[in-house]
């Protein structure tokens, strides 16, 4: 049966331990269990929006690689590409501080996830997931990974251009995995190749040389989108005008690891259902304030009703213009 996915992700899923209090994470001693990961973060936000979203990865055959296709497949997700490994599944522990950030530890090193591999984008190739689709999003994590899952993002962006998809990149560049030395050369030349380019301001700084998005825009893509958290963000397309709006505004942030991703969801979601640029800055910032209220890098991920009421709650000169 051919996949029916308008969007298609790839990447490592994680189980996340988050501890269930504030505090070091030496004074922790109850964690709850979450179905993590940047990409799998942001299939299940473009699912709860009411898109199709197909997801390629590996889980170890252990019973949490059972709990994230449970979960993913729970979600609408597409999980037909989602392969069962000998290797575990990786794991992340987080600490939760109501003061400063959080620490995060990773034991993930050689892990089925990590394990991805351009044939596994090959095989989802073949089954017409690229023909069917019109978005790939593909993130800066999984390069840092190992040499194969660099190779896999490569080859998704690579069939997913031939296929005439719109292909974006969240950098998300993560110091626990490599050094920006190691990983500016490797996000630059990926953030050449698509269509949009995601970052924060220190992201962008390190991968185009400016904290606004013309560095990065410079480096080739249509749009680039800085997302700035608490301030909003900013975005360009190439020749166009730079265009901010404000966050939407959030009474106590829970649980700010995976904001990012939900922003990204909603950004593709409002393009892929034809709203220009403002329009799909407002979505992410919409889906980024609910992913901060809730505990669990997914757990908040809003539906499409959710996002209507928190942008009508918003009054509309609170836009910057
Ligand atoms: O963006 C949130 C992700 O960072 C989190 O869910 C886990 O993918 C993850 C990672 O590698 O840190």
């Amino acid at each position: 049966m051919p996949s029916m996915a308008e969007v298609v992700t790839l990447g490592e899923c994680l189980i996340a331990l988050v501890a269930e209090a504030p505090g070091p994470l030496a004074e922790s001693p109850t964690f709850s269990r979450h179905v993590a990961g940047a990409e799998a973060n942001f299939a299940v936000g473009l699912a709860r929006l009411g898109h199709g979203v197909a997801y390629i990865g590996r889980v170890g055959a252990d019973g949490f690689g059972t709990t994230i296709v449970r979960r993913l497949r729970g979600e609408g997700v597409e999980v037909r590409f989602v392969r069962t490994d000998d290797a575990p599944t990786g794991l992340m522990v987080r600490e939760r501080r109501t003061l400063g950030p959080a620490d995060v530890l990773y034991y993930r090193s050689g892990s089925a996830g990590s394990r991805l591999g351009p044939d596994d984008v090959d095989q989802a190739a073949g089954d017409g997931v690229f023909a069917q689709a019109r978005w790939l999003h593909v993130t800066g994590i999984t390069p840092a990974l190992a040499e194969t899952a660099r190779a896999a993002v490569g080859r998704a962006i690579e069939l997913a251009r031939e296929a005439g998809c719109t292909v974006s990149l969240d950098l998300n560049l993560r110091r626990r995995l490599w050094s920006d030395e190691q990983a500016a050369p490797v996000l630059r030349e990926l953030t050449s190749r698509v269509d949009v380019v995601f970052g924060g301001a220190d992201e962008a700084n390190v991968v185009g040389g400016t904290a606004d998005p013309d560095g990065l825009l410079a480096l080739g893509p249509r749009f680039a989108v800085v997302k700035l958290g608490i301030e909003g963000a900013q975005a360009r397309e190439s020749a166009g005008e730079p265009v901010r709006v404000r966050a939407v505004p959030v009474q106590s942030v829970l649980d700010p690891v995976g904001a990012g991703d939900a922003f990204c969801a909603g950004f593709v979601a409002a393009r892929l259902e034809g709203g220009d640029l403002r329009e799909a800055l407002e979505v992410g910032c919409a889906c980024g304030a609910s992913a901060v209220a809730a505990v669990g890098d997914l757990t908040g991920l809003p539906t499409r009703e959710e996002v209507a009421r928190l942008r009508s709650a918003v009054p509309s000169d609170d836009t910057i213009r």
